[in-house]
Protein backbone atom coordinates (compact mmCIF):
# COMPACT_ATOMS: atom_id res chain seq x y z
CA UNK A 1 0.00 0.00 0.00
CA UNK A 2 1.07 3.69 -1.02
CA UNK A 3 1.90 6.72 1.86
CA UNK A 4 -1.16 8.41 0.36
CA UNK A 5 -4.27 7.32 1.15
CA UNK A 6 -7.32 8.90 2.71
CA UNK A 7 -8.05 7.79 5.63
CA UNK A 8 -11.38 6.99 7.82
CA UNK A 9 -11.46 8.61 11.13
CA UNK A 10 -12.59 6.52 14.27
CA UNK A 11 -14.40 7.97 16.98
CA UNK A 12 -15.69 6.89 20.50
CA UNK A 13 -19.24 6.23 20.12
CA UNK A 14 -19.31 7.12 24.29
CA UNK A 15 -17.53 10.90 23.84
CA UNK A 16 -17.71 11.50 19.93
CA UNK A 17 -13.79 11.73 20.23
CA UNK A 18 -11.23 10.38 17.71
CA UNK A 19 -9.64 6.87 18.49
CA UNK A 20 -7.59 6.15 15.81
CA UNK A 21 -7.50 5.37 12.11
CA UNK A 22 -7.29 2.97 9.10
CA UNK A 23 -5.81 4.45 5.35
CA UNK A 24 -8.50 3.28 2.92
CA UNK A 25 -7.70 0.71 0.61
CA UNK A 26 -7.83 1.73 -3.22
CA UNK A 27 -8.79 -0.35 -6.02
CA UNK A 28 -5.68 -1.25 -6.34
CA UNK A 29 -4.81 -2.36 -2.94
CA UNK A 30 -7.54 -4.59 -3.18
CA UNK A 31 -6.52 -6.20 -5.66
CA UNK A 32 -2.87 -6.74 -4.72
CA UNK A 33 -4.20 -7.90 -1.26
CA UNK A 34 -6.17 -10.62 -2.78
CA UNK A 35 -3.35 -11.34 -5.40
CA UNK A 36 -0.74 -12.47 -2.33
CA UNK A 37 -3.51 -14.13 -0.42
CA UNK A 38 -4.48 -16.46 -3.44
CA UNK A 39 -0.73 -17.22 -3.95
CA UNK A 40 -0.36 -18.20 0.11
CA UNK A 41 -3.97 -19.75 -0.41
CA UNK A 42 -2.04 -22.16 -2.76
CA UNK A 43 0.24 -23.39 0.37
CA UNK A 44 -2.43 -23.58 2.79
CA UNK A 45 -4.24 -26.06 1.08
CA UNK A 46 -1.75 -28.29 0.14
CA UNK A 47 -0.99 -28.25 4.46
CA UNK A 48 -2.79 -31.52 5.84
CA UNK A 49 -6.23 -30.41 7.25
CA UNK A 50 -4.77 -31.60 10.90
CA UNK A 51 -2.14 -29.18 10.62
CA UNK A 52 -4.73 -26.16 9.47
CA UNK A 53 -6.51 -27.17 12.20
CA UNK A 54 -3.54 -27.21 14.66
CA UNK A 55 -2.94 -23.23 13.70
CA UNK A 56 -6.49 -22.30 14.71
CA UNK A 57 -6.07 -24.08 17.83
CA UNK A 58 -3.40 -21.71 18.64
CA UNK A 59 -4.86 -18.84 17.17
CA UNK A 60 -7.60 -19.92 19.96
CA UNK A 61 -4.94 -19.66 22.39
CA UNK A 62 -3.93 -16.39 21.61
CA UNK A 63 -7.39 -14.92 21.19
CA UNK A 64 -7.81 -15.97 25.19
CA UNK A 65 -4.84 -14.84 26.08
CA UNK A 66 -5.63 -11.34 24.13
CA UNK A 67 -9.52 -11.36 25.65
CA UNK A 68 -9.10 -8.13 27.80
CA UNK A 69 -6.95 -6.25 24.80
CA UNK A 70 -9.94 -7.39 23.00
CA UNK A 71 -12.51 -6.40 25.21
CA UNK A 72 -10.85 -3.12 25.75
CA UNK A 73 -10.99 -2.05 22.18
CA UNK A 74 -14.47 -3.42 21.76
CA UNK A 75 -15.92 -1.23 24.07
CA UNK A 76 -13.99 1.76 22.87
CA UNK A 77 -14.70 1.78 19.69
CA UNK A 78 -17.93 -0.57 19.09
CA UNK A 79 -18.93 0.66 22.41
CA UNK A 80 -20.36 -2.73 23.97
CA UNK A 81 -19.82 -3.63 27.99
CA UNK A 82 -16.92 -5.66 28.80
CA UNK A 83 -18.39 -8.29 29.75
CA UNK A 84 -20.39 -8.77 26.73
CA UNK A 85 -17.11 -8.11 24.74
CA UNK A 86 -16.55 -11.52 26.45
CA UNK A 87 -19.90 -13.19 26.37
CA UNK A 88 -21.03 -12.48 22.74
CA UNK A 89 -17.91 -11.69 20.97
CA UNK A 90 -15.06 -14.04 22.17
CA UNK A 91 -16.54 -16.92 24.17
CA UNK A 92 -18.80 -17.67 20.68
CA UNK A 93 -15.83 -17.16 18.52
CA UNK A 94 -13.50 -19.42 20.78
CA UNK A 95 -16.23 -22.53 20.95
CA UNK A 96 -16.46 -22.04 17.22
CA UNK A 97 -12.83 -23.04 16.63
CA UNK A 98 -12.50 -25.85 19.24
CA UNK A 99 -15.97 -27.11 17.63
CA UNK A 100 -15.01 -27.14 13.91
CA UNK A 101 -11.34 -27.98 14.60
CA UNK A 102 -12.42 -30.87 16.40
CA UNK A 103 -14.76 -32.08 13.74
CA UNK A 104 -13.37 -30.49 10.29
CA UNK A 105 -12.10 -34.74 9.82
CA UNK A 106 -15.56 -35.58 9.88
CA UNK A 107 -17.24 -32.83 8.06
CA UNK A 108 -14.96 -32.56 5.27
CA UNK A 109 -14.49 -36.38 4.76
CA UNK A 110 -15.23 -37.66 1.13
CA UNK A 111 -18.99 -38.46 1.50
CA UNK A 112 -20.20 -41.48 -0.42
CA UNK A 113 -23.34 -41.18 -2.48
CA UNK A 114 -25.36 -44.64 -2.33
CA UNK A 115 -26.67 -45.19 -6.29
CA UNK A 116 -29.96 -46.57 -5.73
CA UNK A 117 -29.66 -48.06 -10.00
CA UNK A 118 -26.27 -47.82 -11.28
CA UNK A 119 -24.82 -50.55 -8.83
CA UNK A 120 -21.73 -51.14 -11.02
CA UNK A 121 -20.79 -47.52 -10.23
CA UNK A 122 -19.73 -45.56 -7.58
CA UNK A 123 -19.87 -42.17 -6.21
CA UNK A 124 -18.52 -39.84 -3.58
CA UNK A 125 -18.26 -36.01 -3.17
CA UNK A 126 -15.11 -34.30 -2.33
CA UNK A 127 -14.43 -30.70 -0.58
CA UNK A 128 -12.01 -28.51 -2.46
CA UNK A 129 -11.39 -25.03 -1.00
CA UNK A 130 -12.64 -22.48 -2.90
CA UNK A 131 -9.52 -19.89 -3.23
CA UNK A 132 -9.83 -16.44 -1.67
CA UNK A 133 -12.80 -15.48 0.56
CA UNK A 134 -13.92 -12.49 0.93
CA UNK A 135 -15.85 -11.06 4.06
CA UNK A 136 -17.71 -7.79 4.43
CA UNK A 137 -18.53 -7.39 7.95
CA UNK A 138 -21.33 -4.97 10.28
CA UNK A 139 -20.22 -2.82 13.28
CA UNK A 140 -22.30 -4.46 15.51
CA UNK A 141 -20.01 -8.01 16.50
CA UNK A 142 -17.22 -6.46 14.32
CA UNK A 143 -14.86 -9.26 16.59
CA UNK A 144 -17.63 -12.67 15.97
CA UNK A 145 -18.95 -11.97 13.02
CA UNK A 146 -16.05 -11.36 10.73
CA UNK A 147 -13.54 -13.87 12.40
CA UNK A 148 -16.63 -16.23 12.81
CA UNK A 149 -16.60 -17.33 8.97
CA UNK A 150 -12.67 -16.04 8.31
CA UNK A 151 -11.78 -19.48 10.84
CA UNK A 152 -14.38 -21.67 9.37
CA UNK A 153 -13.11 -20.45 5.45
CA UNK A 154 -9.40 -20.95 6.68
CA UNK A 155 -9.98 -24.36 8.64
CA UNK A 156 -11.55 -25.73 4.87
CA UNK A 157 -8.14 -24.38 3.35
CA UNK A 158 -8.86 -20.98 1.96
CA UNK A 159 -7.45 -17.40 2.38
CA UNK A 160 -9.65 -14.68 3.89
CA UNK A 161 -9.89 -10.52 2.61
CA UNK A 162 -11.62 -9.33 4.89
CA UNK A 163 -13.42 -5.66 4.79
CA UNK A 164 -14.48 -4.41 8.23
CA UNK A 165 -17.00 -1.44 8.58
CA UNK A 166 -16.07 1.71 8.48
CA UNK A 167 -17.38 2.10 12.19
CA UNK A 168 -15.21 -0.68 13.57
CA UNK A 169 -11.80 -0.89 11.59
CA UNK A 170 -9.38 -1.09 14.54
CA UNK A 171 -10.89 -4.28 16.06
CA UNK A 172 -10.00 -5.83 12.61
CA UNK A 173 -6.04 -5.00 12.57
CA UNK A 174 -6.03 -6.51 16.61
CA UNK A 175 -7.84 -9.68 15.14
CA UNK A 176 -5.25 -9.99 12.50
CA UNK A 177 -2.44 -9.42 14.73
CA UNK A 178 -3.68 -11.87 17.22
CA UNK A 179 -4.14 -14.46 14.20
CA UNK A 180 -1.04 -13.66 13.06
CA UNK A 181 0.60 -14.22 16.52
CA UNK A 182 -1.29 -17.33 16.47
CA UNK A 183 1.06 -18.95 13.47
CA UNK A 184 -1.50 -18.17 10.96
CA UNK A 185 1.01 -16.93 7.46
CA UNK A 186 0.35 -13.70 7.37
CA UNK A 187 -0.95 -13.18 3.88
CA UNK A 188 -3.39 -15.79 4.29
CA UNK A 189 -5.55 -13.74 6.57
CA UNK A 190 -5.54 -9.68 5.02
CA UNK A 191 -7.44 -6.27 6.15
CA UNK A 192 -8.72 -3.80 3.42
CA UNK A 193 -10.59 -0.70 4.59
CA UNK A 194 -12.82 1.46 3.30
CA UNK A 195 -16.48 2.44 2.62
CA UNK A 196 -18.64 0.64 -0.11
CA UNK A 197 -16.55 1.02 -3.30
CA UNK A 198 -13.82 -0.83 -0.92
CA UNK A 199 -16.35 -3.27 -0.33
CA UNK A 200 -17.24 -3.63 -4.48
CA UNK A 201 -13.01 -3.86 -5.29
CA UNK A 202 -13.44 -7.22 -2.73
CA UNK A 203 -16.40 -8.46 -4.57
CA UNK A 204 -14.70 -7.98 -8.39
CA UNK A 205 -11.58 -10.10 -6.91
CA UNK A 206 -12.49 -13.08 -4.66
CA UNK A 207 -13.95 -16.47 -4.85
CA UNK A 208 -16.72 -16.05 -2.78
CA UNK A 209 -18.81 -13.37 -0.39
CA UNK A 210 -19.36 -13.92 2.92
CA UNK A 211 -21.72 -10.61 3.65
CA UNK A 212 -23.47 -9.50 6.79
CA UNK A 213 -24.96 -5.63 7.10
CA UNK A 214 -28.54 -4.16 5.97
CA UNK A 215 -30.98 -5.78 3.52
CA UNK A 216 -30.40 -2.82 1.09
CA UNK A 217 -26.55 -3.25 0.93
CA UNK A 218 -26.98 -7.35 0.81
CA UNK A 219 -29.10 -6.87 -2.30
CA UNK A 220 -26.70 -5.32 -3.99
CA UNK A 221 -23.70 -7.24 -2.90
CA UNK A 222 -25.99 -10.48 -4.27
CA UNK A 223 -26.37 -8.45 -7.51
CA UNK A 224 -22.29 -7.48 -7.86
CA UNK A 225 -21.60 -11.78 -6.86
CA UNK A 226 -24.09 -12.70 -9.58
CA UNK A 227 -22.98 -10.81 -12.27
CA UNK A 228 -19.60 -12.57 -11.43
CA UNK A 229 -21.43 -15.64 -11.03
CA UNK A 230 -19.44 -16.15 -7.51
CA UNK A 231 -21.57 -17.54 -4.45
CA UNK A 232 -22.77 -15.62 -1.76
CA UNK A 233 -24.00 -15.70 1.88
CA UNK A 234 -26.17 -13.08 3.28
CA UNK A 235 -26.75 -12.40 6.60
CA UNK A 236 -28.73 -9.73 7.06
CA UNK A 237 -31.46 -7.84 9.49
CA UNK A 238 -34.13 -9.19 11.51
CA UNK A 239 -37.34 -8.21 13.05
CA UNK A 240 -37.27 -10.92 15.59
CA UNK A 241 -41.10 -11.71 17.12
CA UNK A 242 -40.87 -12.49 20.43
CA UNK A 243 -44.78 -14.35 21.99
CA UNK A 244 -45.86 -14.65 25.48
CA UNK A 245 -48.37 -16.76 25.49
CA UNK A 246 -50.92 -17.39 27.87
CA UNK A 247 -49.27 -19.75 29.97
CA UNK A 248 -45.77 -18.36 29.86
CA UNK A 249 -43.49 -18.15 32.96
CA UNK A 250 -43.30 -14.58 33.39
CA UNK A 251 -40.27 -14.26 35.80
CA UNK A 252 -38.38 -15.52 32.91
CA UNK A 253 -40.01 -14.03 30.11
CA UNK A 254 -39.00 -10.69 31.75
CA UNK A 255 -35.68 -11.29 32.31
CA UNK A 256 -35.35 -12.71 28.15
CA UNK A 257 -37.16 -9.69 27.30
CA UNK A 258 -34.51 -7.08 29.30
CA UNK A 259 -31.65 -9.05 27.45
CA UNK A 260 -33.13 -9.87 24.29
CA UNK A 261 -33.56 -6.62 23.95
CA UNK A 262 -30.57 -4.61 25.58
CA UNK A 263 -28.16 -6.82 24.88
CA UNK A 264 -25.42 -5.11 22.82
CA UNK A 265 -27.82 -2.06 22.77
CA UNK A 266 -30.54 -3.38 20.85
CA UNK A 267 -28.21 -4.04 18.17
CA UNK A 268 -28.03 -7.67 17.47
CA UNK A 269 -29.32 -9.08 14.27
CA UNK A 270 -31.60 -11.61 16.49
CA UNK A 271 -32.75 -8.66 19.12
CA UNK A 272 -36.32 -8.95 19.98
CA UNK A 273 -38.17 -6.16 17.84
CA UNK A 274 -41.54 -6.97 18.70
CA UNK A 275 -43.35 -8.65 21.45
CA UNK A 276 -46.92 -9.94 21.54
CA UNK A 277 -48.41 -10.46 24.69
CA UNK A 278 -51.20 -12.41 25.20
CA UNK A 279 -54.02 -9.62 26.57
CA UNK A 280 -54.34 -11.74 30.02
CA UNK A 281 -50.55 -12.09 31.19
CA UNK A 282 -49.63 -8.23 30.29
CA UNK A 283 -50.35 -6.64 33.86
CA UNK A 284 -48.13 -9.44 35.06
CA UNK A 285 -45.62 -9.17 32.69
CA UNK A 286 -45.10 -5.68 32.97
CA UNK A 287 -45.18 -5.24 36.74
CA UNK A 288 -41.96 -7.53 36.24
CA UNK A 289 -40.46 -6.16 32.87
CA UNK A 290 -40.43 -1.99 33.86
CA UNK A 291 -38.19 -2.14 36.58
CA UNK A 292 -35.65 -4.45 34.63
CA UNK A 293 -35.98 -1.65 32.45
CA UNK A 294 -35.50 1.08 34.34
CA UNK A 295 -32.44 -0.06 36.05
CA UNK A 296 -30.60 -0.17 32.74
CA UNK A 297 -28.30 2.92 32.69
CA UNK A 298 -26.59 3.91 29.56
CA UNK A 299 -22.74 3.94 30.39
CA UNK A 300 -19.12 4.96 29.06
CA UNK A 301 -18.42 1.55 29.07
CA UNK A 302 -14.93 2.28 28.55
CA UNK A 303 -14.76 3.83 32.30
CA UNK A 304 -17.78 1.76 33.90
CA UNK A 305 -16.58 -1.49 33.67
CA UNK A 306 -19.36 -2.82 35.70
CA UNK A 307 -21.78 -1.25 32.60
CA UNK A 308 -25.04 -2.78 31.67
CA UNK A 309 -25.29 -0.91 28.90
CA UNK A 310 -23.68 1.36 26.49
CA UNK A 311 -24.04 4.29 23.50
CA UNK A 312 -25.21 3.02 20.47
CA UNK A 313 -22.47 2.79 17.73
CA UNK A 314 -22.93 5.56 15.61
CA UNK A 315 -25.09 8.27 15.61
CA UNK A 316 -26.97 7.38 12.26
CA UNK A 317 -28.40 4.35 14.19
CA UNK A 318 -29.27 6.21 16.99
CA UNK A 319 -31.19 8.96 14.85
CA UNK A 320 -33.49 5.96 12.97
CA UNK A 321 -34.22 4.46 16.43
CA UNK A 322 -35.19 7.96 17.41
CA UNK A 323 -37.44 8.52 14.73
CA UNK A 324 -38.66 4.88 14.87
CA UNK A 325 -40.01 5.62 18.38
CA UNK A 326 -41.10 9.56 18.40
CA UNK A 327 -43.49 7.59 14.74
CA UNK A 328 -44.77 5.18 17.92
CA UNK A 329 -45.61 7.83 19.98
CA UNK A 330 -47.32 9.99 17.38
CA UNK A 331 -49.89 6.97 16.60
CA UNK A 332 -50.49 6.68 20.16
CA UNK A 333 -47.67 4.62 21.52
CA UNK A 334 -46.95 5.20 25.17
CA UNK A 335 -43.22 4.91 26.11
CA UNK A 336 -43.44 3.60 29.75
CA UNK A 337 -39.73 3.58 30.33
CA UNK A 338 -37.56 6.35 28.35
CA UNK A 339 -38.39 7.41 24.96
CA UNK A 340 -35.60 9.96 23.87
CA UNK A 341 -31.97 10.67 22.72
CA UNK A 342 -30.02 11.41 26.24
CA UNK A 343 -28.69 14.60 25.25
CA UNK A 344 -24.54 15.38 25.46
CA UNK A 345 -21.74 13.12 24.28
CA UNK A 346 -21.86 10.55 22.22
CA UNK A 347 -24.77 8.07 21.03
CA UNK A 348 -27.02 7.47 24.05
CA UNK A 349 -30.61 6.46 24.01
CA UNK A 350 -32.59 5.61 26.90
CA UNK A 351 -33.77 2.17 27.28
CA UNK A 352 -37.01 2.10 26.17
CA UNK A 353 -40.28 0.04 26.69
CA UNK A 354 -43.30 0.59 24.88
CA UNK A 355 -47.03 -0.27 24.97
CA UNK A 356 -50.20 -0.05 22.96
CA UNK A 357 -48.10 -0.71 19.78
CA UNK A 358 -49.81 -1.35 16.72
CA UNK A 359 -49.05 -2.57 13.37
CA UNK A 360 -49.49 0.92 12.03
CA UNK A 361 -46.71 1.74 13.62
CA UNK A 362 -43.40 1.67 11.52
CA UNK A 363 -41.86 0.27 14.78
CA UNK A 364 -43.43 -3.11 13.99
CA UNK A 365 -42.27 -3.29 10.69
CA UNK A 366 -38.61 -1.86 10.02
CA UNK A 367 -35.74 -2.88 11.59
CA UNK A 368 -35.15 -1.04 14.77
CA UNK A 369 -31.70 -1.71 15.87
CA UNK A 370 -31.49 -0.34 19.14
CA UNK A 371 -32.39 0.00 22.82
CA UNK A 372 -36.42 -0.26 22.40
CA UNK A 373 -38.82 -3.35 23.28
CA UNK A 374 -42.25 -2.16 21.55
CA UNK A 375 -44.86 -4.09 23.16
CA UNK A 376 -48.44 -5.63 21.27
CA UNK A 377 -51.56 -6.77 23.24
CA UNK A 378 -53.04 -9.46 21.72
CA UNK A 379 -56.17 -11.18 21.91
CA UNK A 380 -55.43 -14.45 21.29
CA UNK A 381 -52.57 -17.19 19.44
CA UNK A 382 -54.02 -17.28 16.29
CA UNK A 383 -53.21 -13.81 15.45
CA UNK A 384 -50.10 -13.85 17.77
CA UNK A 385 -48.95 -16.30 14.76
CA UNK A 386 -50.55 -14.08 11.58
CA UNK A 387 -48.83 -10.86 13.50
CA UNK A 388 -45.22 -12.80 13.63
CA UNK A 389 -45.23 -13.72 10.29
CA UNK A 390 -46.37 -10.09 8.69
CA UNK A 391 -42.81 -9.14 8.55
CA UNK A 392 -40.41 -9.09 5.31
CA UNK A 393 -37.68 -10.44 7.63
CA UNK A 394 -37.21 -14.08 9.39
CA UNK A 395 -33.97 -14.78 11.11
CA UNK A 396 -35.16 -15.22 14.52
CA UNK A 397 -38.45 -15.71 16.37
CA UNK A 398 -38.97 -16.80 20.19
CA UNK A 399 -41.98 -18.44 21.89
CA UNK A 400 -42.10 -18.28 25.91
CA UNK A 401 -44.67 -20.99 27.12
CA UNK A 402 -44.21 -23.68 29.74
CA UNK A 403 -45.93 -25.80 27.76
CA UNK A 404 -42.78 -26.96 25.37
CA UNK A 405 -44.64 -29.58 23.04
CA UNK A 406 -47.30 -26.77 22.49
CA UNK A 407 -44.38 -24.56 22.20
CA UNK A 408 -42.92 -26.48 19.61
CA UNK A 409 -46.33 -26.43 17.19
CA UNK A 410 -45.99 -22.93 17.72
CA UNK A 411 -42.84 -22.16 16.51
CA UNK A 412 -43.22 -25.09 13.21
CA UNK A 413 -45.64 -21.98 12.13
CA UNK A 414 -43.50 -19.10 12.79
CA UNK A 415 -41.56 -18.10 9.18
CA UNK A 416 -37.84 -17.61 10.60
CA UNK A 417 -34.57 -19.45 10.24
CA UNK A 418 -34.32 -20.04 14.02
CA UNK A 419 -37.23 -20.43 16.51
CA UNK A 420 -36.32 -20.76 19.96
CA UNK A 421 -38.44 -21.76 22.57
CA UNK A 422 -38.07 -20.02 26.57
CA UNK A 423 -34.69 -18.16 25.68
CA UNK A 424 -33.28 -15.72 23.40
CA UNK A 425 -30.24 -14.95 21.02
CA UNK A 426 -28.34 -18.05 22.22
CA UNK A 427 -28.34 -20.34 19.16
CA UNK A 428 -25.36 -18.12 17.46
CA UNK A 429 -22.98 -20.00 20.46
CA UNK A 430 -24.04 -23.44 19.12
CA UNK A 431 -21.64 -23.05 15.70
CA UNK A 432 -23.03 -26.84 14.88
CA UNK A 433 -26.38 -25.26 14.23
CA UNK A 434 -27.48 -23.08 11.12
CA UNK A 435 -27.80 -19.52 11.36
CA UNK A 436 -29.69 -17.52 8.30
CA UNK A 437 -32.83 -16.23 7.64
CA UNK A 438 -35.79 -16.99 5.35
CA UNK A 439 -37.55 -14.31 3.56
CA UNK A 440 -35.30 -10.83 3.15
CA UNK A 441 -33.53 -12.12 6.25
CA UNK A 442 -31.17 -13.52 3.86
CA UNK A 443 -29.25 -16.31 1.37
CA UNK A 444 -27.53 -19.37 3.37
CA UNK A 445 -26.25 -19.80 6.17
CA UNK A 446 -23.05 -19.28 8.32
CA UNK A 447 -22.43 -21.59 11.57
CA UNK A 448 -23.89 -25.79 11.28
CA UNK A 449 -21.71 -28.48 9.30
CA UNK A 450 -22.89 -27.14 5.88
CA UNK A 451 -21.81 -23.96 6.21
CA UNK A 452 -17.75 -25.98 6.60
CA UNK A 453 -18.41 -27.31 3.29
CA UNK A 454 -20.16 -23.92 1.94
CA UNK A 455 -16.79 -23.02 2.06
CA UNK A 456 -15.52 -25.41 -0.40
CA UNK A 457 -16.57 -26.59 -3.82
CA UNK A 458 -18.32 -29.60 -3.94
CA UNK A 459 -17.01 -31.61 -6.34
CA UNK A 460 -18.51 -35.10 -7.41
CA UNK A 461 -16.44 -38.39 -8.49
CA UNK A 462 -18.05 -40.98 -10.14
CA UNK A 463 -16.06 -44.52 -11.05
CA UNK A 464 -16.89 -47.63 -12.26
CA UNK A 465 -16.50 -50.67 -9.31
CA UNK A 466 -17.13 -54.22 -11.72
CA UNK A 467 -14.54 -54.52 -15.10
CA UNK A 468 -15.70 -52.18 -17.75
CA UNK A 469 -16.87 -53.22 -21.18
CA UNK A 470 -15.34 -52.10 -23.91
CA UNK A 471 -18.45 -50.13 -24.98
CA UNK A 472 -22.15 -48.98 -23.42
CA UNK A 473 -25.14 -50.90 -25.03
CA UNK A 474 -26.55 -46.80 -25.19
CA UNK A 475 -23.25 -45.31 -26.91
CA UNK A 476 -23.00 -44.75 -30.86
CA UNK A 477 -23.50 -46.65 -33.20
CA UNK A 478 -27.48 -46.00 -32.30
CA UNK A 479 -28.65 -49.35 -34.65
CA UNK A 480 -31.96 -50.11 -35.26
CA UNK A 481 -33.32 -52.47 -32.29
CA UNK A 482 -31.48 -49.92 -29.10
CA UNK A 483 -35.17 -47.02 -29.30
CA UNK A 484 -37.02 -50.69 -28.61
CA UNK A 485 -34.60 -52.24 -26.27
CA UNK A 486 -34.32 -48.89 -24.29
CA UNK A 487 -38.39 -48.88 -24.11
CA UNK A 488 -38.91 -52.26 -22.99
CA UNK A 489 -36.62 -51.83 -20.14
CA UNK A 490 -37.95 -48.61 -18.71
CA UNK A 491 -41.07 -50.05 -18.40
CA UNK A 492 -40.59 -53.07 -16.92
CA UNK A 493 -37.96 -51.19 -14.37
CA UNK A 494 -40.02 -48.17 -13.98
CA UNK A 495 -43.74 -49.60 -14.09
CA UNK A 496 -45.79 -48.91 -11.36
CA UNK A 497 -47.95 -52.16 -11.86
CA UNK A 498 -47.04 -55.76 -12.49
CA UNK A 499 -49.29 -55.45 -15.40
CA UNK A 500 -47.35 -52.79 -17.13
CA UNK A 501 -44.02 -54.16 -16.36
CA UNK A 502 -44.85 -57.79 -17.73
CA UNK A 503 -46.42 -55.78 -20.73
CA UNK A 504 -43.12 -53.78 -21.11
CA UNK A 505 -41.25 -56.64 -21.13
CA UNK A 506 -44.00 -58.47 -23.94
CA UNK A 507 -42.48 -54.93 -25.87
CA UNK A 508 -46.15 -53.52 -25.18
O1 LIG B 1 -24.94 -1.54 7.06
P1 LIG B 1 -24.41 -1.73 5.59
P2 LIG B 1 -24.93 -0.21 7.92
C1 LIG B 1 -28.73 -3.19 9.72
C2 LIG B 1 -29.28 -2.24 10.75
C3 LIG B 1 -28.67 -0.94 10.38
C4 LIG B 1 -28.55 -1.04 8.90
C5 LIG B 1 -27.48 -0.19 8.28
O2 LIG B 1 -30.68 -2.15 10.60
O3 LIG B 1 -29.47 0.15 10.69
O4 LIG B 1 -28.26 -2.41 8.67
O5 LIG B 1 -26.20 -0.47 8.82
C6 LIG B 1 -20.29 -2.50 3.39
N1 LIG B 1 -20.71 -3.10 -1.70
N2 LIG B 1 -27.62 -3.98 10.17
O6 LIG B 1 -25.20 0.98 7.09
O7 LIG B 1 -24.44 -0.48 4.82
C7 LIG B 1 -20.09 -1.53 4.53
O8 LIG B 1 -18.94 -0.75 4.32
C8 LIG B 1 -20.04 -3.83 -0.79
C9 LIG B 1 -27.87 -5.37 10.37
O9 LIG B 1 -23.68 -0.19 8.67
O10 LIG B 1 -25.14 -2.90 5.04
C10 LIG B 1 -20.03 -2.47 5.72
O11 LIG B 1 -18.74 -3.08 5.81
N3 LIG B 1 -20.01 -3.55 0.52
C11 LIG B 1 -26.66 -6.17 10.52
C12 LIG B 1 -21.05 -3.54 5.35
O12 LIG B 1 -21.22 -3.43 3.94
C13 LIG B 1 -20.70 -2.47 0.94
C14 LIG B 1 -25.48 -5.55 11.12
C15 LIG B 1 -22.40 -3.40 6.05
O13 LIG B 1 -22.88 -2.09 5.81
C16 LIG B 1 -21.43 -1.67 0.05
C17 LIG B 1 -25.33 -4.14 10.81
C18 LIG B 1 -21.41 -2.02 -1.32
N4 LIG B 1 -22.11 -1.33 -2.22
C19 LIG B 1 -26.40 -3.42 10.38
N5 LIG B 1 -22.01 -0.68 0.77
C20 LIG B 1 -26.81 -7.59 10.97
N6 LIG B 1 -27.37 -8.44 10.11
O14 LIG B 1 -26.42 -7.97 12.06
C21 LIG B 1 -21.66 -0.84 2.06
N7 LIG B 1 -20.86 -1.93 2.18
Amino acid sequence: MSDVHALIEVRSPSTGEPIGSVPIATAEDVSEAVASARIAQVEWAARPLAERCRILRQVKDRVIARTDDICALLSQEQGKPRVEGLTTEILGLVDLIQYFTAEAERILAPEPIPLHLMKHRASYLHWVPRGVVGIIGPWNFPFNLNNGPAVAALIAGNAVVIKPSEFTPLIQELSREIFIEGGLPADLYQVVHGYGETGGALIANVDMIEFTGSVRTGKKVAAACGERLIPCVTELGGKAPFLVLEDADLDRTANALAWGGFANCGQVCASVERVLVHRSVLPGLLDRLVPLVKALEPKDTTQDKLAQIGPLNNARQRDIVSSLVDDAVSKGARAVVGGSIIEGPGNFYAPTLLVDVTTDMRIMSEETFGPVLPLMTMEDEESMIAEANRSHLGLLAYVFTKNTRHGRAVAERIEAGTVMINDVLSTHGMPETPWGGVKQSGVGHTHSDASLRGFCEQRHINYDLLPTLKTEPYWYPYGPRLFGMMKRLMGTVYGSSIAQRIRSLRGG
